[in-house]
């Protein structure tokens, strides 16, 4: 055991954040003897499930494979209810590990960290609060969250809106009752595509501004049976195995790809006749498409499934003029964060629905009473905004953090992210990033890729103190390459094609730099990086007494 530091407000470590990766990140910590705080904006713990509490919130990963492995008590003892666990599950399911762990007296809730300075002299790093405390510890790790930073678009005339507004990632606790309310909701990603059917159901009218259709697959969620669970349970550890040697932290055990009952892809379109994918469309409807292995690889063959998922919108969207502005078009499925649905579509065959193709004459300003566009005016009483959020970035920028030398961050990111293997940054010792910008993160089941950051960081925080090391800190050139390697494995994907504009490019928020921000090389193999690094005793670290 390591010997604990610990005089009032000095600690080994500060942890940023009360989430997922924060919560593991302390458990593991405590068990090693180091004195650690974690301070956290919220009043409570679970990060993004705290904050999103929208009508439909819910996680797209199944939820025995969106959960802790860390606890062998922990996977055995709770049972979810539903193959996809929607945000109060989830929440309680945070809450639950909390009070298991007995988390909570480590941690100082309703608090936000303003900046985090690395003092040269004394090689500690300074966290300060906006309530004016001041810690000093000797690991500042951050676990803000890589979609914790809610992004609302300045748009003209927007503080005169007379009406409720509310923002998908900061739902009031609460909740909003809609009833014989109008709605007017702007945003179409995973939260606008998650809320509007739930919203359509309770509003007495629902009036959808679309920049960008997306592509969207059905989710096939449903309860989840005691034998299923149980059979789950039972293989675990193979389970385990699997998520962290996939690509995605994913498996989809028991259901097959994409939550539906499908198999994984293993059929090329590219080889398929038009009378084959008529048949898979009229079997599956908009689950045939993901049975396909070269969209994601080959342009051609993304066009034609593009097809056949537009294809798909007009069978079941009733009005040709909705459907038609419900049609993605100019960019490749699979290059924006894939999103599944419940219901999606059939919500614009309500006539309470109406949507607002922006393609057609964008947003002009937002009125007193909704919002006014070249194609006209439309009214309500609420504005819901599921505009997303300042990506992978946001959090960390929005504090001032200094590293050696007094480097600010913003400074080292101006032309993007760059960090070594997502977990440090060079000029920046001792501070590390969970699901930093590099690292699989957002490409994969979060808690897989917090779980390996965790065990990464608690390692490598014994290794020092085993071997009386100070302070660690990743090269320039270490970093240098990675982020050359992060680009070369994106480049050429659907997710750097030129038409596409996505949050993993920083491309949803005005002024940030066009730089793909996580790493696409799949989880497995991204393991074997960072165990690689480890087994070359830190190879592309500097590690100091
Ligand atoms: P996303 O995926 O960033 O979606 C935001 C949506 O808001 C998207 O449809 C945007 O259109 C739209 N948007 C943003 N700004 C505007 C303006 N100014 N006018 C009109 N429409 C706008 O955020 P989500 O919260 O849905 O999902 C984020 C992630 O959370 C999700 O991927 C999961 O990982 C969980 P655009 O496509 O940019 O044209």
């Amino acid at each position: 055991m390591i010997q604990a530091h610990h005089q009032s407000s000095e600690y080994d470590a500060i942890i940023v954040g009360a989430g997922f990766a924060g919560m593991y990140m302390l458990n593991s910590l405590k068990k090693l003897g180091l004195s650690v705080k974690v301070i956290e904006a919220a009043s409570d713990v679970g990060g993004t499930w705290f904050w999103n509490r929208y009508p439909g919130a819910r996680c797209d990963v199944p939820s025995m494979e969106y959960s802790y492995s860390f606890s062998e008590d922990l996977q055995q003892e709770w049972n979810w209810t539903e193959v996809m666990a929607a945000q109060p599950e989830i929440l309680e399911y945070a809450n639950h590990v909390a009070d298991r762990l007995e988390l909570r007296a480590d941690i100082q809730f309703n608090t936000r960290v303003s900046a985090a300075k690395f003092l040269d002299g004394d090689k500690r790093w300074r966290v300060d609060t906006e309530a004016g405390e001041t810690y000093i510890c000797q690991f500042c790790i951050m676990a803000t969250g890589c979609l914790s930073v809610p992004n609302t678009p300045q748009i003209d005339g927007a503080e005169t809106f007379k009406g409720d507004v509310y923002h998908t990632g900061e739902w009031p606790h609460t909740g909003v009752d809609f009833e014989n309310i109008s709605v007017g909701i702007i945003g179409t990603g995973s939260s606008g595509i998650q809320a509007i059917p739930v919203i359509a159901e309770q509003a007495k009218h629902l009036t959808v501004f679309q920049r960008t259709p997306n592509y969207t697959m059905p989710a096939h969620n449903r309860p989840l049976t005691e034998d299923f669970r149980e059979d789950a349970k039972d293989n675990y550890a193979d389970i385990r195995q699997r998520q962290r040697e996939s690509i995605a932290g994913i498996i989809g055990y028991g259901f097959g790809f994409g939550g539906s009952d499908t198999v994984e892809p293993t059929e090329a379109i590219l080889e398929t006749s038009a009378e084959e994918r008529e048949a898979a469309l009229s079997k599956e409807g908009f689950s045939a498409i993901p049975r396909y292995i070269d969209i994601g690889l080959d342009m051609s063959a993304n066009e034609l499934a593009c097809d056949m998922y537009r294809e798909q919108i007009s069978r079941t969207v009733k009005n040709p003029q909705t459907a038609e502005g419900l049609m993605p078009r100019g960019y490749p499925i699979g290059c924006k964060r894939p999103v599944i649905d419940t219901h999606y579509y059939d919500t614009f065959n309500r006539d309470n629905t109406t949507l607002v193709d922006l393609r057609q004459g964008g947003i002009e300003k937002i009125t007193e009473t909704g919002v006014q566009t070249s194609q006209g005016q439309f009214d309500f009483d609420a504005l819901v905004y599921a505009t997303g959020f300042d990506a992978m970035t946001g959090a960390l920028l929005k504090m001032d953090v200094r590293g050696a030398g007094g480097v600010k961050l913003s400074d080292h990111w101006q032309a993007g992210p760059r960090t070594y293997l997502g977990l440090q940054i060079n000029g920046f010792p001792n501070m590390f990033t969970i699901t930093g910008p590099g690292s699989p993160s957002v490409l994969s089941n979060m808690i897989v890729s917090i779980e390996q950051h965790v065990d990464w960081i608690s390692d490598c925080i014994k290794h020092m103190a085993q071997n009386s090391l100070q302070l660690i800190e990743a090269s320039a050139e270490a970093e240098e390459n990675w982020i050359a390697h992060v680009n070369e494995v994106a480049n050429g994907t659907m997710l750097t094609a030129p038409s596409c504009n996505s949050w993993y490019l920083g491309a949803n928020i005005v002024g940030k730099p066009r730089i793909f921000m996580p790493y696409a090389g799949g989880v497995g193999t991204y393991r074997e990086y960072c165990d690689a690094v480890v087994t070359n005793n830190y190879e592309g670290f500097k590690l100091s007494a």
